[in-house]
């Protein structure tokens, strides 16, 4: 079948030939941030999408998730495909149990709907408050959203840039469910870990136990670069050892938007004990939370 949509010029695709980790995951480790993009002949990308990406299906992601050793993904809807949660539906019905997914909804949606997700194992969803990948709402919005979903106990994930915490700080704050923060919050990690900027993220963490973090991304993050994304490791680090119940760990493959480098998702993974150094952690990290959270809450 010819694909209905031309990927964007610049698009970096995801790595063709990552390397097998030197870190091998505990037994049940879940890949906690990842997406899948169409294929956009099957599964369409939105109208109002603000990229174009080069497909990356199901198939690929759970060959991805065995390779790097983990067991199962939470995927989480992705920008360009809007509001239609198509394609991570059908990934999560495909995945035997093994995925989670987060949904992004509007205000039509119908309970059926959110029934039908529920069902295919949704468990959240996100709220995008980035500015070249959304048009950001005012806070009513957001509430109203949360409003429908209490019912099936789902928890919202937040993306923002760590200007935007200052800002939504009164929303983020009063959100009555589970809260977690794509990527750290994004900090700008050229900052010490305990500069005011990085100090009202872990003030968020600190004074809010529903808030959790996803310690994830040091490719997007990082100043200093690959292999070793050495910049970013305190960050992560501090998390983990300072809220080791509350973080989460995911690859973000098939890293939308990345125009530095591509990534390669071996080496993120061997990134894992050096931003939770010990067994416990690690268990935690990868295995205890993410289970907690979206599999056996409900
Ligand atoms: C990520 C980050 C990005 C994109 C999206 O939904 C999305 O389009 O989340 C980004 O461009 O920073 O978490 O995948």
């Amino acid at each position: 079948m010819t694909a209905t949509f031309q990927p964007d010029a610049d698009w970096l695709a995801f790595h063709p030939d990552p390397s097998k980790p030197s870190y091998v995951p505990p037994p049940g480790a879940v890949d906690a941030h990842c997406h899948v993009f169409g294929p956009g002949d099957i599964f369409p990308y939105a109208p109002e999408r603000k990229y174009t990406p080069v497909d990356a299906g199901k198939e690929q992601l759970f060959a991805l998730r065995d390779f790097l050793g983990f067991e199962r993904n939470v995927i989480v809807q992705a920008t360009c495909h809007g509001a239609d949660n198509s394609a991570l539906v059908d990934a999560l019905l495909a995945a035997d149990d093994r995925a989670r997914g987060v949904a992004t909804i509007r205000p039509g949606v119908s309970r059926a709907e959110l029934a039908d997700m529920h069902a295919a194992g949704v468990r959240g969803i996100r709220f995008n408050f980035v500015k070249r990948l959304v048009d950001p709402k005012p806070d009513d919005y957001y509430r109203g959203l949360t409003d429908l979903v209490a019912e099936f106990g789902w928890h919202i994930v937040v993306y923002f840039e760590a200007a935007d915490l200052a800002e939504r700080w009164q929303l983020f704050t009063s959100l009555p469910t589970t809260v977690v923060v794509d990527h750290m919050g994004r900090p700008d990690v050229s900052q010490p870990v305990d500069g005011p900027g990085f100090a009202l993220f872990t003030r968020f963490l600190r004074e809010h136990e529903n808030v959790w973090s996803k310690v994830s991304c040091p490719e997007r993050l990082s100043i200093s670069g690959p292999p070793d994304y050495a910049d970013v490791v305190p960050f992560a680090r501090h998390l983990v050892e300072t809220f080791p119940g509350r973080v989460l760990w995911g690859t973000d493959w098939p890293h939308p938007n990345m125009k530095s480098h591509m990534p390669d998702d071996g080496a993120l993974v061997d990134v894992i004990p050096r931003i939770a150094p010990t067994d416990d952690l690690q268990r935690r990290l990868l295995v205890d939370n993410p289970l907690r959270l979206y599999w056996e809450a409900s």
